[in-house]
């Protein structure tokens, strides 16, 4: 008999992590995010999650003007729930990473659950022709970077949110994240079922072996229970492999080229909704059933 949990797939459509020059596929301009997010949506994704991008650099930007270009046309176009960055790009202040949020007030939104350290020049080796000067400090400036997010900091961006209606992607990069996590919830900081993504792979946080996913997975439960809803992420070629494990054992899955520019080794994903077929196939073959914007709503809680 097939099972019948429904699995969320969030699509997270750009990022601030890759830049243009690893791929003429990431989308940049508002229109390239807005057909983006569109085509995923109709691929499959109930849950957007979306990043801005300066359009004639590609340089991430939290100006809700640019985001202004895009967030209509999808709003019209899907019924997706849309999930705004407070991440930004690490290299940003957190006042300005909140900007979007605050201005959308959008039913979900990032919220990343600890400082940590981003190693993202490991891509140096692998990138030697990148055209603009801002990709190249973007890798190098992260060997002394700090992507800060204190606990007064998640405090405030979660209270100014929850004002608004917005309930919270609570970003896990490593097993600590999720303790912080359950102080929060602890204090009355966030209340209702939580959403976890858990973050496989990036340089400064939990690994992409199964025994990390196993391991954040078990912890989650411990500590939360009935009280939360799990996705997880896995970074670069690591995407798909840690989609089928986690859906395997009760998660949900985010895609997109934010999180990996790949399809399968070696070949690039030409768009986002390449990759959530690619994951939605994985899923129907693995006997889940894909939840739709609305399932993902009441599954998550969310203002509607
Ligand atoms: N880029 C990811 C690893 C955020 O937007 O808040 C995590 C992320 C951060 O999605
Ligand atoms: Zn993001």
């Amino acid at each position: 008999m097939a099972n019948k949990r429904k699995v969320i797939i969030t699509c997270a459509v750009t990022g601030a992590i890759h830049t243009p020059s690893m791929s003429p596929h990431l989308p940049v301009t508002p229109e390239e995010i807005a057909e983006a997010g569109i085509a995923a949506a109709e691929a499959g994704a109930s849950i957007l999650h979306l990043h801005a991008r300066d359009p004639d650099n590609g340089k991430p930007t939290q100006d809700p003007a640019v985001f202004e270009r895009f967030l209509p046309r999808i709003k019209k176009a899907t019924d997706a729930v849309i999930n705004l960055t407070t991440g930004g790009s690490p290299h940003m202040t957190v006042e300005e990473r909140m900007r979007p949020a605050m201005e959308f007030k959008p039913e979900l939104a990032s919220m990343n659950m600890g400082s940590m350290n981003f190693g993202l020049f490991p891509m140096l080796n692998r990138y030697e022709n990148l055209k603009h000067d801002w990709e190249r400090a973007h890798l190098e400036n992260s060997r002394d970077l700090v992507f800060k997010n204190t606990f007064a900091d998640i405090e405030k961006a979660m209270i100014l949110g929850a004002e608004n209606g917005t309930r919270f992607e609570c970003e896990c990069y490593d097993i600590g994240h999720l303790y912080n996590l359950r102080n929060l919830m602890d204090r009355g900081i966030i209340s209702g079922k939580v959403f976890v993504q858990s973050v496989f792979g990036i340089l400064g946080g939990i690994g992409p072996h199964p025994e990390d996913v196993m391991h954040m997975r078990r912890t989650a439960n411990r500590l939360f229970g009935d009280d939360y809803e799990w996705s997880v992420l896995g970074a670069g070629g690591n995407q798909m492999r840690i989609a089928a494990q986690a859906a395997a054992i009760g998660g949900h899955v985010r895609v997109g080229l934010e999180d990996s520019l790949w399809l399968s080794p070696g070949k690039l994903a030409e768009s986002n909704a390449a990759q959530v077929a690619k994951v939605r196939e994985i899923l129907e073959g693995l006997s889940f059933e894909i939840a739709t914007p609305d399932e993902a709503r009441e599954i998550l809680q969310l203002k509607g």
